[in-house]
C-alpha cells in the first residue's frame, strides 16, 4: 500500500542515507520530495502511542519520514524519536548476515550461512533436550514485535520446541498493570480511548512521565486543560506535565498504595462515593472501606513524605469530578507491590463510579509499541493466544484443536522471564532463543544476568543491531526492522493498527517470522508453521482469539486500513470494535468489578546507614528502552550520550558536588559513575538515573532484582544507594558530551512559566 507523492507539498529535509558496505553517508543524498518514489503509510516503531507516519522510499531505501495527519491519534505530530526512527533502517550498524562462534565461547563471532546456523541450532536444541529434557530450552521474546510475530513465538515454543519456558520483555514492563486489571476489572486493556481525555474534568496521572514517554499524548492533556479539566500528578520528580498540574504530589518512591488508600479514605469521609455504582456494579466494597479507615491523611502524609492538606485537596478534586480518568505507568507499577498499587488505583475509580462513560476510567499507559498486543498473543509463560490460560482445560482444548496437536503435547505454564535467570544459573535451563530483547541492559542486577547468559550451553539472539546481549550470544541471527515487513500492532488504546512494508531487508537479513518458521521446519514441525505471509499468521491468530477476552475474530487487514484501526474486542466482521470498555459489564462472569483491600507495605529495600539514599530509574525523551536503536541515531545520541545522576540542589550540597561533577552511586549489587545533573525538580532524598545504557553505563548494575509476587516484575523504581564524589572518571567520560548532556538536561528541567513557579515546589 502506498500513496501518490503528489499529495505532499512540504519540502523534505535532507535525509542521510548510509551505504551498507562502507558505512559512509551516501554520496547522493535525497534533497527534495521530487525524488521520493513512494510514501508508505505505517506507524512509529517505538512507544505504545503508535503515531501514524509515512516512510519515504527512494531507490529501494527508506530516506525519510512524514507524519500522518490522517491518523486520528497523532494528527500530524511526531516526537524526536518518531521523527528520526527512519534513520535506523539504513544504518551502517545493521546486521546483514548470521554470526556464529565456531570454536567455543572464547572464539569470535564469525560470518556464517543461514543453513549452518539454523541446522546448528536445531541439532543442539535436540541434543540438549534429549539429555536434559524438553524444558531445558527457553524462549525469550519481546513486544516491539507485531502481533503475528508475538503469536508465532508462543506457538514456536510450545509446538516446535516443546518447552514450557516461554516469556517476554513485557514481564519487565506492564505486567503489574495486567495483574491489577485481572484482579479488579477482568480485562487487561486500558478502559478508554485516549480521546476520552477531552471528556474528563479531572485527570490523575500517577507514576507516568507523559511528556517524555508518551509525548504525543501530552497534546490531549493540554487540550483537556484548555476545556477546564483539572490535572493531578503524583511522581517523585516534577516531570514536564507536573509543572503545570493543579496539584503535584511529589511522593516518596514506593508509597503509591498508601497515597491511594488515603485518598479513598478522604473521599468516603466527604461523602463523594457513588453508592449506586458500588451496589450495582461491584463486589467487596465493605472490606475495602474498612481497610482504608486506617489511612487518615496525617498517617499517609508521613509515609509518602507529603503534606496532609495536599492529599485532602487531591482527593476532593478527584472525588468531585463528574468524569475522571486515572492513568498509571511504570512509576507505580515497577515495584514489588506493583499489582497492589494498580488495584488501589482501580479501587478509587470504582468507588467514585468512574467507569463506562466518556472521560471516566482507569488505565495503564502501556509502554512498548505492541505492549498491548504482545501481552495477549500467548508468548507469556502462563498464556495462550487471546489472553487464554495455558493451564485452563477448555483453553488448552480449543487452542490444541486450532493448532492440530494433541492436547497432551501442549506444555503447561513455565517460568516468567525474570525467573529464567536463576533457572539458568541452576543449569535447569541450558539454552535460550532470544528475539527482540536486550536484557544485558534491561534486567536488574546485571552482574548476575551476565553470569547466567554466559553460562548457557547455547545462546541464540535475533536482532537487527548487535546489542549488548547479542555480544554474549553463540549465534546471532540478523532480523528485520518494522520497515521491512508487515503486521499488526495493538496500541496503548487497544486499537489494532498495521505496519506496512516499505523496503526489503538488507543483505542476508531475513524477516523474523521467516527465520522462526524455517527453524520450526528444521526441528521437524514444519507442518504447523506453513505460513507464507504475516496475513496467514494473522488469520490463524484471529481464530485462536475467537470468543476469548481479546477477541480479534472480526478484525481483518482490510478493515484496519478502512477504519484506521479497530479496537478489540471485535467479535465478528460486522462489529465496529470497542473503543471504551465496561459500559455495561466488567470482565468477570457476573459482570461485576472487584474491590480488594490493600495494606500498604514498604519497598523491599529501604535506606539505611550504609545506603542512605533512594534511587529510582526510568526514561528520557531521547532514548528508547535499552537504547540499542536510539543510541545509534546521531541527534538523539548527542542530546543524551551517556547516563547522568539527577539530584536536587539540597542533595548536591549534602554530597558536596556541583552540576557536572562526577558522582559514584553504589548499591548492594554494583556501582555506576556518571555526571551530576543538579535540578530542583526531584525530591531531595531521591536520585534518578536513566536506564538506556549498557556495560559500565548500565544503572541496572545497581537495581534490586526483588520481584512482585504475582507477576514477577522487578522493583526498578526503588532501591537503596550511597553516593559520593567520584575518585576518577570512567574511561568513556568526555567533556564535550557532558556539556551537551547538561545543556539538554537543563532545557528539560527549566520551569517555563510563572504558573509552574507557583506550583507546590519541592522545598
Ligand atoms: N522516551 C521514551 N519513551 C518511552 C520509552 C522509552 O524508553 N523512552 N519506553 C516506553 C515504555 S516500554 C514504557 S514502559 C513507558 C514508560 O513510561 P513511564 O512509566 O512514564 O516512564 P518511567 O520513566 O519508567 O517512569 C515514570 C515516572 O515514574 C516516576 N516514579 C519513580 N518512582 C515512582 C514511585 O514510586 N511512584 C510513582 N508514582 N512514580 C514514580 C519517575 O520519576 C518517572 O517520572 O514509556 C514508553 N515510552
Ligand atoms: N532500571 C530499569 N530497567 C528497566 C526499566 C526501567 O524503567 N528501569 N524498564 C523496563 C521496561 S518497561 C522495559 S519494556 C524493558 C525493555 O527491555 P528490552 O526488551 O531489553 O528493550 P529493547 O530495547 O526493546 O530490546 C529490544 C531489542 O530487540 C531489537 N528489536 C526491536 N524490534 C525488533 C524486531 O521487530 N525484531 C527483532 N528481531 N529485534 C527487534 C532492538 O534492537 C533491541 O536490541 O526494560 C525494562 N528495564
Ligand atoms: S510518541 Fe511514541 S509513537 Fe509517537 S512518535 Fe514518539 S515514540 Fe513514536
Ligand atoms: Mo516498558
Amino acid at each position: 500500500m502506498s500513496v501518490d507523492k503528489g499529495i505532499f507539498r512540504r519540502r523534505q529535509r535532507q535525509a542521510e542515507v548510509f551505504d551498507y558496505h562502507t558505512g559512509e553517508p551516501s554520496p547522493t543524498p535525497w534533497k527534495s520530495d521530487e525524488q521520493i518514489d513512494r510514501y508508505v503509510p505505517t506507524h512509529c516503531c517505538y512507544c505504545g502511542v503508535q503515531c501514524g507516519m509515512y516512510l519515504k522510499v527512494a531507490r529501494g531505501k527508506v530516506v525519510g519520514v512524514e507524519p500522518r495527519a490522517d491518523f486520528p491519534l497523532n494528527h500530524g505530530m511526531l516526537c524526536p524519536k518518531g521523527s528520526t526512527a527512519y534513520q535506523t533502517v539504513n544504518h551502517p550498524d545493521r546486521l546483514t548476515h548470521p554470526l556464529m562462534r565456531r570454536h567455543g565461547k572464547e572464539s569470535p563471532l564469525e560470518r556464517a550461512s543461514w543453513d549452518e546456523v539454523l541446522d546448528t541450532i536445531a541439532t543442539r536444541f535436540r541434543a540438549l533436550q534429549d539429555q536434559y529434557g524438553k524444558d531445558t530450552v527457553s524462549i525469550y521474546s519481546g513486544s516491539s514485535m507485531s502481533n503475528e510475530k508475538c503469536y508465532l513465538m508462543g506457538k514456536f515454543a510450545r509446538v516446535a520446541v516443546g518447552t514450557r519456558h516461554t516469556d517476554y520483555n513485557g514481564r519487565l514492563c506492564m505486567s503489574s498493570a495486567t495483574g491489577a486489571n485481572e484482579r479488579s476489572l477482568g480485562i487487561d486493556r486500558a478502559a478508554n480511548p485516549i480521546s476520552d481525555m477531552l471528556h474528563a474534568d479531572c485527570i490523575f496521572v500517577i507514576g507516568a512521565n507523559v511528556g517524555e514517554c508518551f509525548p504525543i499524548v501530552t497534546s490531549y492533556l493540554w487540550q483537556a486543560r484548555d476545556k477546564g479539566c483539572k490535572l493531578i500528578v503524583a511522581d517523585p520528580r516534577q516531570t514536564p506535565i507536573a509543572r503545570t498540574a493543579d496539584i503535584f504530589l511529589p511522593l516518596r518512591s514506593g508509597t503509591d498504595s498508601a497515597l491511594l488508600n488515603g485518598m479513598l479514605h478522604v473521599i468516603i469521609k466527604e461523602g463523594l462515593i457513588d453508592e449506586d455504582f458500588i451496589r450495582e456494579r461491584t463486589t467487596g466494597w465493605e472490606e475495602t472501606k474498612a481497610l482504608v479507615e486506617q489511612y487518615p491523611p496525617e498517617r499517609v502524609a508521613r509515609v509518602c513524605g507529603l503534606k496532609p492538606e495536599a492529599i485532602i485537596e487531591a482527593a476532593r478534586m478527584y472525588g468531585r469530578a463528574k468524569a475522571a480518568l486515572i492513568y498509571t505507568a511504570r512509576g507505580l507499577e515497577h515495584q514489588s507491590k506493583g499489582v497492589d498499587n494498580g488495584v488501589t488505583a482501580a479501587n478509587l475509580a470504582l468507588a467514585t463510579g468512574n467507569f463506562g462513560r466518556p472521560g471516566a476510567g482507569y488505565g495503564t499507559l502501556t509502554g512498548q509499541g505492541n505492549g498491548q498486543g504482545g501481552r495477549e498473543m500467548g508468548q507469556k509463560a502462563s498464556q495462550l493466544p487471546g489472553c487464554r490460560e495455558v493451564d485452563n482445560p477448555e483453553d488448552r482444548a480449543y487452542i490444541s484443536s486450532v493448532w492440530g496437536i494433541d492436547e497432551k503435547d501442549l506444555p503447561h505454564s513455565g517460568y516468567p522471564a525474570t525467573l529464567m535467570i536463576p533457572a539458568m544459573l541452576r543449569q535447569e535451563i541450558r539454552a535460550c532463543f532470544m528475539i527482540c530483547s536486550n536484557p544485558m541492559v534491561s534486567l536488574p542486577d546485571q552482574h548476575t544476568v551476565e553470569r547466567a547468559l554466559r553460562g548457557l550451553d547455547l545462546f541464540v539472539v535475533t536482532d537487527f543491531f548487535l546489542s549488548e546481549t547479542a555480544e554474549l550470544a553463540d549465534i546471532v541471527l540478523p532480523g528485520t526492522t518494522w520497515a521491512e515487513d508487515e503486521g499488526t500492532i495493538t496500541s496503548l488504546e487497544g486499537r489494532v493498527i498495521k505496519y506496512n512494508k516499505a523496503v526489503e531487508p538488507p543483505g542476508e537479513a531475513r524477516r523474523d517470522w521467516e527465520i522462526v518458521c524455517d527453524l520450526a521446519r528444521r526441528l521437524g514441525k514444519g507442518q504447523y508453521f506453513d505460513f507464507h505471509s504475516p496475513r496467514d499468521i494473522f488469520n490463524e491468530l484471529r481464530l485462536c482469539t475467537r470468543g476469548a477476552k481479546s477477541d480479534y475474530w472480526g478484525i481483518t487487514y482490510e478493515k484496519i486500513d478502512a477504519q484506521n484501526g479497530v479496537f478489540w474486542p471485535c467479535p465478528d466482521l460486522d462489529h465496529p470494535g470497542t473503543p471504551r470498555l465496561y459500559e455495561q459489564r466488567f470482565g468477570f462472569p457476573d459482570g461485576k468489578a472487584r474491590f480488594h483491600p490493600i495494606t500498604y507495605v514498604p519497598p523491599a529495600e529501604e535506606p539505611d546507614e550504609e545506603y542512605p539514599l533512594v534511587l529510582t530509574t526510568g526514561r528520557v525523551i531521547y532514548h528508547y528502552l535499552s537504547g540499542n536503536q536510539t543510541r545509534r541515531v546521531p541527534f538523539l545520541k548527542a542530546q543524551a550520550p551517556y547516563p547522568w545522576v539527577e539530584m536536587h540542589e539540597q542533595m548536591a550540597q549534602r554530597l558536596g558536588v556541583i552540576d557536572g561533577d562526577w558522582v559514584t552511586v553504589r548499591s548492594r549489587r554494583g556501582e555506576l559513575t556518571a555526571p551530576a545533573l543538579v535540578v530542583r525538580s526531584i525530591r531531595p532524598d531521591t536520585l534518578f538515573i536513566p536506564y538506556h545504557y549498557g556495560h559500565t553505563q548500565a544503572v541496572n548494575q545497581l537495581t534490586n532484582p526483588v520481584l512482585e509476587p504475582m507477576m514477577k516484575i522487578p522493583e526498578y523504581k526503588v532501591c537503596a544507594v550511597s553516593a559520593t564524589r567520584a575518585a576518577q572518571k570512567p574511561d568513556w567520560a568526555n567533556d564535550e558530551d557532558t556539556q551537551a548532556l547538561l545543556e539538554a538536561g537543563r532545557k528539560r528541567h527549566e520551569l517555563p512559566s510563572a504558573q509552574a513557579r507557583a506550583n507546590p515546589v519541592l522545598r
